[in-house]
């Protein structure tokens, strides 16, 4: 709990903003939880303080910040993978000058920050199997290339100005309370909406392709046990590896059928397909369960069960 003042969330009406917001608000109090976005605000944000932003402008984020007596700020405005391979320049442009902006911003009102980092900071000559905090990165998208860079940078603003920024490589998020847009991992999500709708699932990536994945409670309970942490006892300034559960497109396809055994797929892998298996498809998270005593609780029947349960109440 914060007491001192109050937190801004950027990017605050993506798959993650969406659900931080809300534990967010429920810990440190609706008033205290600034929910912030270029989009307009969306049903699930309007219970509380929202505000129209766009992180490229540093004049705008400032003031927001002085106006506001923001004291924490989660950035996570973003252009993730698929979408940056279509407009390369734009997604470096935001994922990097908006970072800038907020690192900025918070050596000069000395703000603790958490910022998103990805599995996507890996590249082909990663170790693929429990690939390690610290290893070969070479990524070859936009997206990884902006989050490397961006780790690097958060490094250089703590050990430089002592700026709290914290952050995590998130591996494919699948929560049910909205929709990704842009990412690789997205089929995951797509996949349950259409089980449940009886249509059947046209899957971009091939069905052996194994990817890290989270459920959202688990990701959300990461981030903001990361950023109650203890200083002292983190080691990783750019950013920690969390490993939830992995999976294939015919092992998520297989859990399903289980519950709905009509469920059809067909496989039909697109320019995605090269970004996936540039990826881990296992993440070895160690040093985030010694540094802050990071433990998922979600895999992929746990986490199905639930999607299914919850999905089901809110579509009749
Ligand atoms: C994406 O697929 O781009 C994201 C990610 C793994 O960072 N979900």
């Amino acid at each position: 709990m914060n007491k001192e003042g109050k937190i801004l969330v950027i990017g605050a009406c993506g798959q993650l903003g969406t659900e931080l917001v809300e534990e967010l608000r429920k810990r440190n109090g609706v008033e205290n939880v600034i929910a912030s976005d270029i989009a307009d605000v969306t049903p699930a944000l309007e219970g509380g303080p929202f505000l129209k932003l766009d992180v490229l402008n540093a004049d705008q984020v400032n003031k927001t910040i002085e106006d506001n007596g923001i004291v924490e700020v989660f950035h996570l405005a973003a252009i993730l993978s698929a979408k940056g391979e279509t407009m390369p320049l734009k997604a470096w442009d935001i994922n990097m000058n908006g970072l800038m902006n907020i690192l900025e911003a918070a050596r000069t009102y000395k703000l603790k920050v958490f910022w998103p980092s990805s599995i996507a900071v890996f590249g082909l000559n990663t170790p693929k199997d429990l690939t390690p905090q610290d290893t070969v990165m070479q990524p070859n998208t936009v997206y990884g290339m902006s989050k490397l860079a961006g780790e690097l940078w958060c490094q250089y603003y703590f050990e430089k100005y002592g700026v709290d920024v914290r952050s995590i490589r998130y591996p494919g998020l699948i929560g049910w309370k909205s929709l990704p847009g842009g990412g690789t991992t997205d089929y995951a999500v797509d996949i349950f909406h259409k089980a449940l709708a009886g249509d059947k699932f046209e899957c971009f990536l091939s069905e052996k392709t194994g990817l890290p994945m989270m459920y959202m409670p688990d990701a959300v309970r990461g981030t903001l046990e990361l950023m109650d942490a203890d200083a002292e006892r983190l080691t990783v300034r750019t950013s920690y590896n969390l490993s939830g559960m992995s999976f294939t497109p015919e092992g998520i396809f297989a859990e399903l059928k289980k519950h709905f055994p009509e469920f059809e797929i067909e496989y039909k892998p697109d320019f995605r397909q090269a970004i996936a298996d540039s990826w881990p498809s296992s993440i070895d998270d160690a040093q985030a369960s010694k540094d802050w005593d990071w433990q998922p609780e979600y895999d992929l029947s746990k986490m199905s069960e639930d999607i299914i349960t919850n999905l089901k109440k809110i579509s009749f």
